[in-house]
C-alpha cells in the first residue's frame, strides 16, 4: 500500500442521508474513484472508515509499519476533537491531506477549528467529493517529489 484513505465517524452514510450538506455519492463510489485515480497515478490506494477515535489511531500507526508513504484523511467530526488522531500524524512523521466536503467555515463555530490542519501537508475545504481527487492528487505530487 502506498496510499491510506481514512474516513472519519458517520462517514460510511455518505450518500444515504443529508445530501443537501454532503451530496448523493456514496463512500464505496469515492473509495472506487480514489482506488481507480491511484492506479492511473501508479499508487496503491487502500481505503478504511472507522467510527471510532482509537480505530483511527491504530491504522494510521499501523500503516506506517506497511510502508504507507502519506494518507488522506477526512476526519469527520475527529477533526473539531481529537488531539489523539493528531499526536498519531505526528508520531508516524508521513504527509497527509486534510479533506471536508463541505464549507466548514460556512457552518457552525464549532467546525472551524481543526487539530489537524495546522500539521497538514494540504487541506481542501468544500469542493464536494471531488476534494477526495483534489487530495490524491497533491499528495501524489508531494510523494513524487519526496522520492
Ligand atoms: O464536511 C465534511 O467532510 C465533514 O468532515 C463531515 C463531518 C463533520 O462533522 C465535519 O464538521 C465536516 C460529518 C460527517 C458525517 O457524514 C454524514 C454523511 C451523510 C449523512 C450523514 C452524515
Amino acid at each position: 500500500m502506498d496510499v491510506l484513505l481514512i474516513n472519519g465517524p458517520n462517514l460510511n452514510s455518505l450518500g444515504t442521508r443529508n445530501p443537501a450538506q454532503y451530496g448523493t455519492t456514496t463512500l464505496a463510489d469515492v473509495e472506487n474513484s480514489v482506488t481507480a485515480q491511484g492506479e492511473e497515478l501508479g499508487l496503491r490506494v487502500e481505503c478504511f472508515q472507522n467510527n471510532h477515535e482509537g480505530g483511527i489511531v491504530d491504522r494510521i500507526h499501523e500503516a506506517k509499519k506497511q510502508g504507507c508513504k502519506g494518507f488522506v484523511i477526512n476526519p469527520g467530526a475527529y477533526t473539531h476533537t481529537s488531539i489523539a488522531i493528531r499526536d498519531a500524524f505526528e508520531a508516524v512523521e508521513l504527509p497527509f491531506v486534510e479533506i471536508h466536503i463541505s464549507n466548514v467555515h460556512a457552518r457552525e463555530a464549532f467546525r472551524h477549528h481543526s487539530y489537524l490542519s495546522p500539521i497538514a501537508a494540504g487541506v481542501i475545504v468544500g469542493c464536494g467529493v471531488r476534494g477526495y481527487n483534489l487530495a490524491l492528487a497533491h499528495l501524489a505530487a508531494l510523494i513524487e517529489e519526496r522520492s
